[in-house]
Order: structure tokens, then sequence, then C-alpha cells
């Protein structure tokens, strides 16, 4: 007997053959987005993700985002959701305001209807530290999005299909 708990464990995979993706993109700070878009795209193609796997859906700016995942999410056809934004800081109160309702609005999108929206939004003080995150020295935010997708979406996959605890226990207890 070993000593110490084995725990089960439960993970998403990361494969993306035969899931659907939806992803909703700013065109505000374009220069940025695109180039988290592709990343993204790329992340999902590299994980097995075919033609036709993949909708994008382009929103003007960063506070359209949420209600856009939300419609996505509730055509019940995608597994995943990616939500592409880049907002970065002016000289008035408008980037709280935008930063707090999109991060907001994004995880109520997720928390109402059960779809996993990935947050890729970028929250920047400067361009450059939004040019870092999407493909320089930070990486690309929007390759590690496409990722997170991959692994959530396998991942309510299992836990649907998981049988509820009583149905599980009132069988055993019929054997
Ligand atoms: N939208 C962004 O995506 N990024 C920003 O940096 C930004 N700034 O700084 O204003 C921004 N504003 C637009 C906003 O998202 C809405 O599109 C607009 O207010 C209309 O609802």
């Amino acid at each position: 007997m070993p000593d110490q708990l084995q725990p089960g464990k439960i993970d998403g995979e990361l494969t993306a053959r035969g899931l659907r993706f939806a992803i909703a993109v700013s065109r505000f700070n374009s220069f940025i987005t695109d180039r988290l878009l592709v990343a993204a795209v790329d992340a999902l193609r590299r994980s097995g993700a075919q033609q036709g796997d993949v909708d994008v859906v382009h929103v003007p700016g960063a506070f359209e985002l949420p209600l856009t995942a939300k419609k996505l999410a509730l055509t019940g056809k995608y597994d995943a959701l990616i939500a592409i934004g880049c907002v970065i800081r002016g000289e008035t109160a408008h980037y709280d305001y935008v930063c707090s309702e999109t991060s907001r609005g994004l995880q109520l999108a997720q928390m109402d209807t059960g779809v996993p929206v990935i947050f890729c939004v970028l929250t920047c003080d400067t361009l450059e530290q939004a040019i870092d995150r999407a493909g320089l020295k930070g990486g690309n935010k929007g390759f590690e999005a496409g990722l997170g997708a991959i692994e959530m979406a396998q991942l309510s996959r299992k836990l649907k299909s998981a049988v509820p605890r009583k149905t599980a226990t009132r069988k055993a207890r019929r054997k």
C-alpha cells in the first residue's frame, strides 16, 4: 500500500482535433491585435485544428469583446473562445474603464454560458510593452491563448461527460 494518497488527475490534453473555436479580435490597436491573432491561429493549427474549425470575428475595440463573446458562446457551435484586444494607457481614465469592463464582461460571458473564454487582452502602460508581448521579448500572448483555449475546451468536455456523483453512487449500490 502506498503511504501517500495518489489523487486522480483530470487534465485537458493539448490536441485541437475535433474541436471548434471562435476568436473575437478588436480592430483598435490592430498593429498589435493582428499579431496576437496570427499566433493564436498558429497554435490551434499546429495542435491539429483543421480548415473550418476556427472562425474569426472582428469588433471595433476591446469594450465590444464581452457581448460578442457571449453571443458566440450562445450559438452552441464552439468548444472555446479567445478574446483578443490591446488597451494602452492614455492621459485620461478611459483606459481603466475599458480594462475593467472588458475583463469583467469576458469573465461573465464564460460564467453565464459555460463556454471557456480565454482572456487575451493586453493591458499596457506603453506601446513598447504591448510590442514585447505580441512577438518580441515577452513571447506572443496570442500563442499562449491558443494553447489555453485547447486545454480548456478539452477539460470542459471531460468535466461535462463525467458521471454525476449521485448517479455513480446509485449505480454502485445496485451492483
Ligand atoms: N479600445 C481598445 O481596444 N484599446 C484601447 O487602447 C482603447 N482606448 O485607449 O481608447 C480602446 N477604446 C475603444 C473602446 O474599446 C470602444 O471600442 C469604444 O469606446 C466604443 O464603445
